[in-house]
């Protein structure tokens, strides 16, 4: 597998259930990725590495996913110069609302691309950085364009 172009983070196992499916995204287009468990408060340090080195790894976008107090998109990109893209995580409390508005809500200075909450934001933040990538990227281009092409093709016209 070639060297990861995007960073998948998560704050916990239990958010792989969504988070995979902007993996899955990611590799039916074709793009090198890897997924990390990267918790904001119970693995501080882990994050404060990962953020600090993505760049220098030669990372070009970060996704990162996190439910509740949804710290860790913001944390991550207070400490890269990478655009990271939110994913709030459909929590049973509140059924993500804290997610998106913990994600959404930053301070002007360090932005944070938020998306939808739960798998349409996952696979969007995908699309979204493969949209990126592609903008210097002409074979990626082609991928996505097929992506959607084919998505198009399988939408019937009638409902049944
Ligand atoms: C957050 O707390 C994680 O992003 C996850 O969505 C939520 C619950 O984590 P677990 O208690 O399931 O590990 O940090």
């Amino acid at each position: 597998m070639a060297e990861p172009l995007v960073g998948i983070i998560m704050g916990s196992t239990s958010d792989w259930e969504t988070m995979r499916h902007a993996a899955e995204t990611l590799e039916a287009l074709g793009i090198a990725h890897e997924s990390k468990v990267v918790s904001a408060h119970r693995t501080p340090q882990r994050l404060y590495d990962y953020a600090h080195g993505a760049k220098g790894r030669g990372l070009k976008t970060i996704i990162a996913g996190a439910g509740g107090a949804a710290h860790l998109p913001g944390m991550a990109a207070s400490m890269t110069e990478l655009p990271v893209l939110g994913v709030p995580v459909e929590s049973k409390a509140l059924k993500g609302m804290d997610s998106l508005l913990s994600i959404v809500q930053m301070p002007a200075g360090i932005p944070v691309g938020t998306l939808a909450i739960g798998r349409a934001g996952a696979v969007n933040a995908a699309l979204l950085a493969a949209a990126m990538l592609a903008t210097t990227d002409e074979a990626l281009s082609g991928r996505l364009a097929d992506w959607r092409s084919k998505q198009t093709d399988a939408v019937p016209e009638q409902p049944e």
